[in-house]
C-alpha cells in the first residue's frame, strides 16, 4: 500500500483532539488499530485503506450538504464538493473504461438500489410517461400514478442463489430488493460447483426478467460476463453486475475480456472498500443510456452525498490507477491460489475444487464441523474468517458448512505465496484438531494447539507490520 511518511503526526494530532472531547472514543480508535494489526485477517470482503485515503475522510468536507449532482445542486456553495465528485468520477471512468460513473452511494446496498431504480426508471417509468404524454411523475393523476406504481413493483429479477454465492441484495426476501421484485435464482452445477450457464439461460427464457444480476460474494471463480450479456439480450433483460467483491481485480486488469463486467453489462455496481482498497462506500458505473437515471440516485434513493468519502474514493481510485495496484491485484489472486493449493494438498474439500479470484470456500463438513464451529475455533487461534453457506448447505445460512477465506487484506500487508502455504497449514491444524460439541455452535480445541497456531500467526504478522509508519 502507498505509505505516507508524515501520517503518524496527522493521526496523533487527530486522536489528541478526539481524546480531549471523548477519551473513550480515542481509546477505541487506538484499540481497533491494535486489533487490526494483531489479526490474521482472511475476511474476503475486508482490506486496509492507505493513510492518504483515511486522512481524506477525516475533515470538514463532511460538513457540506450537496444533494444533486455536479453543477446541479439543491444547495449553494458546493464548488469544492463539485470538484471532489468530478475528480472521483473521472478516476472511476478512466480506471474501468466506463461511459459514466456515479460516486455518491454510501454502501453497496445503496449502489444496488440506485442501479435497480435507474433501470426501472429507464425501462418502466420513462415509457409510461411517454405513453401518458406526461413530462414528470408529478404531472400524473391519481389513477395513472397508481397504475405506474403497480407496474414498477411488478417487475422480475434473476440473480445468483445465496447458497451458490449470490448476495442478499440480489432479490432476496430479507432485503428490500426481494420485496420490490419477483425474484428467481440461478445456481451452480451440483457436480462441479461451477456456475451453470445452460440452466441460467433456460431459467431466463422461461422467467423473462427485467434485470439479470451477475456478481457474487462467495463464489470462488471468474464469471463469463460476455455470456451473461448474450443471455440477457436474448430475453430482453438489462444486465446489471455487482462487482463489489472483485472490483480490485477488474481495476488491476486481472479480470479482462469476457471476465471484465464493464464492457458487457449496461450497469455495474461496486463497493469501494473490498479488493478495491478504498474507503467504505459504493459506486455505480453505467453506459450513456442510463446515466441520467443513475444521476438521480439522490434524492431517489440516497440522502445527501458524503463529500469527505467521495474525496477518499478519489484518492483510492487514483492509487488503483497505478502499476503498483495492478501488481497488488495479481498477488491477491496468486495468494488465493497458493492458499487453495496448500489446503487441497492437506486434504481440504474446497467448493469448485479451487479458486481463480480472491476467495477460497472451504467445506468444513469434511472435518465433521459446522461453519460456526470452524469460524470460532480459528478465531481462538487468531485467524479471522467468516462462516458461509456452501451450495445446498444442510446447515442453512446461520450455522453453515463452510468458511470463506479471502486474500486482499493479507496481500496488502505484504504476505506472499510462501506465507499462504503456511497459513494453509495453520488452518488445517485447527480444523483437524477441533472436536465438534453437542450443538452446532459448540466445540473443543486443545489449548496447546491454540497457543502454537496463534504464536505462529503472530510471527507472520510481525514480519509484515500494518501501517508501519504509524507509531501510536
Ligand atoms: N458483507 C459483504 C461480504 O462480506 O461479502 C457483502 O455485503
Amino acid at each position: 500500500m502507498p505509505t505516507a511518511p508524515h501520517a503518524d503526526t496527522a493521526f496523533r494530532a487527530g486522536l489528541d483532539a478526539v481524546r480531549a472531547v471523548e477519551p473513550r472514543i480515542a481509546e477505541l480508535i487506538g484499540q481497533e488499530l491494535t486489533a487490526q494489526r494483531e489479526s490474521l485477517k482472511l475476511i474476503a470482503s475486508e482490506n486496509y485503506a492507505s493513510p492518504a485515503t483515511l486522512l481524506a475522510m477525516g475533515n470538514w468536507l463532511s460538513d457540506k450538504y450537496a444533494e444533486g449532482t455536479v453543477g446541479r445542486r439543491f444547495y449553494a456553495g458546493c464548488q469544492q464538493v463539485d470538484g471532489v465528485e468530478a475528480i472521483a468520477a473521472e478516476h472511476a471512468r478512466e480506471l474501468f473504461g466506463a461511459d459514466h460513473a456515479y460516486v455518491q452511494p454510501h454502501s453497496g446496498i445503496d449502489a444496488n438500489l440506485v442501479a435497480f431504480w435507474a433501470v426501472l426508471a429507464q425501462r418502466v417509468e420513462a415509457p409510461a410517461l411517454r405513453r401518458l404524454e406526461a413530462r414528470h411523475v408529478n404531472d400524473l393523476g391519481e389513477a395513472d400514478w397508481e397504475a405506474l406504481r403497480q407496474e414498477l413493483g411488478g417487475q422480475r429479477m434473476l440473480g445468483m442463489s445465496l447458497d451458490a454465492g449470490g448476495h442478499l441484495t440480489h432479490g432476496f426476501r430479507p432485503n428490500i430488493s426481494g420485496k420490490m421484485f419477483h425474484q428467481r435464482s440461478y445456481g451452480t452445477d451440483p457436480a462441479t460447483g461451477l456456475l451453470d450457464y445452460a440452466a441460467l439461460r433456460e431459467t431466463a427464457r422461461e422467467f423473462r426478467p427485467l434485470i439479470i444480476v451477475g456478481g457474487y460474494s462467495a463464489y470462488p471463480r471468474r464469471v463469463d460476463f460476455a455470456k451473461l450479456r448474450e443471455i440477457a439480450d436474448e430475453v430482453g433483460a438489462t444486465l446489471l453486475v455487482d462487482m463489489a467483491h472483485f472490483a480490485g481485480l477488474v481495476a488491476g486488469k486481472v479480470f479482462t475480456g469476457d471476465f471484465d463486467p464493464v464492457p458487457h453489462a449496461q450497469i455495474v455496481t461496486t463497493t469501494t472498500h473490498k479488493s478495491l482498497r478504498g474507503p467504505r462506500g459504493g459506486m455505480v458505473l453505467c453506459d450513456d443510456s442510463l446515466a441520467e437515471h443513475v444521476d438521480r440516485g439522490c434524492p431517489m434513493v440516497l440522502g445527501g452525498p458524503l463529500p469527505h468519502v467521495m474525496a477518499a474514493k478519489a484518492v483510492a481510485l487514483a492509487e488503483a490507477r497505478t502499476p503498483a495496484f495492478a501488481g497488488y491485484a495479481q498477488r491477491v489472486v496468486d495468494n488465493a491460489r497458493a492458499l487453495a493449493d496448500g489446503l487441497l494438498r492437506r486434504g481440504a474439500r474446497l467448493v469448485t475444487g479451487g479458486t481463480d479470484n480472491h476467495i477460497v470456500l472451504v467445506d468444513v463438513s469434511a472435518h465433521g464441523l459446522t461453519g460456526r464451529q470452524a469460524e470460532a475455533a480459528l478465531l481462538d487461534a487468531g485467524i479471522v474468517t467468516n462462516r458461509n453457506a456452501v451450495p445446498q448447505d444442510p446447515n442453512g445460512a446461520w450455522y453453515t458448512s463452510g468458511i470463506r477465506l479471502g486474500t486482499p487484506a493479507l496481500t496488502t500487508r505484504g504476505l506472499g505465496t510462501d506465507e499462504m502455504d503456511e497459513i494453509a497449514e495453520l488452518i488445517t491444524t485447527v480444523l483437524t484438531s477441533t472436536d465438534p460439541g453437542a450443538s452446532k455452535a459448540r466445540y473443543t480445541l486443545d489449548a496447546d494447539v491454540v497457543a502454537k497456531v496463534a504464536g505462529r500467526a503472530s510471527d507472520l504478522l510481525g514480519a509484515h507490520p500494518l501501517y508501519p509508519e504509524i507509531t501510536l
